[in-house]
């Protein structure tokens, strides 16, 4: 049962569900090269949100801004591989949704805790717009807010539990969006998390 967001965006409910069993260590083995950790905004801020990245590119922010960068700037190193079964699962996700071909080269994994959250933004440190982003998410529910080309246009609220993919392009591709904070819940097999993992082709 895909739900419609927009013209271009698509909830697929559960999608992610039969993959999650090879996910969870593969996730385990990223986070043991390159733990989460909490990043500073341009503005001095740091993020409630805690992150890593796996593939070729990984989100960064610092106080010189945001952007795409090849090593982790914690340890120097690459970031570590993007796991077979991410790759194939975003592109299943992107094809789906009318998305076909998406090859991500960047993830970038958030973890909430509760009280986490994620103000509204758009995702513009990507080079090209016309590729999707796909996102997973795992762990306690949490509610995603889905705006418009505005900041101040009104928000829908999706809630997005463990297994639901979501994916974004074109017309809706620069939308603003954010996560409310997080509500105390436990998830049998995370524990008192989200996991949110974003694909993006970045490069
Ligand atoms: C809508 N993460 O990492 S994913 C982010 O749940 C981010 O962690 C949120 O926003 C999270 O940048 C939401 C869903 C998402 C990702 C990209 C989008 C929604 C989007 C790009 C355009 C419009
Ligand atoms: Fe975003």
């Amino acid at each position: 049962a895909d739900e419609r967001l927009g013209e271009q965006a698509w909830v697929l409910r559960g999608f992610a569900l039969p993959h999650v069993a090879a996910m969870l260590p593969a996730l385990d083995d990223i986070v043991a090269q390159a733990a989460f950790r909490h990043m500073v905004t341009p503005g001095g801020f740091t993020m409630s949100v805690a992150l890593s990245n796996c593939g070729d590119l990984g989100w960064i922010s610092d106080r010189r801004g945001y952007r795409y960068g090849r090593h982790d700037p914690e340890t120097g190193r690459d970031w570590p591989p993007m796991p077979d079964v991410f790759l194939q699962l975003a592109h299943d996700a992107a094809d789906r949704a009318g998305f076909p071909d998406f090859v991500p080269d960047a993830c970038l994994i958030n973890r909430y805790l509760p009280g986490t959250r994620m103000s509204l933004h758009q995702d513009r440190n990507e080079q090209d717009f016309a590729w999707p982003i796909v996102s997973v998410s795992l762990g306690i529910p949490a509610i995603f807010q889905f705006g418009g080309h505005a900041r101040s246009d009104k928000a829908q609220r999706v809630p997005l539990q463990h297994g639901d993919v979501v994916v974004w392009g074109g017309v809706d591709r620069l939308r603003f969006h954010g996560v409310l904070p997080l509500k105390p819940a436990s998830h049998p097999v995370l524990g008192e998390k989200r996991i949110n993992i974003t694909f993006r082709k970045a490069g």
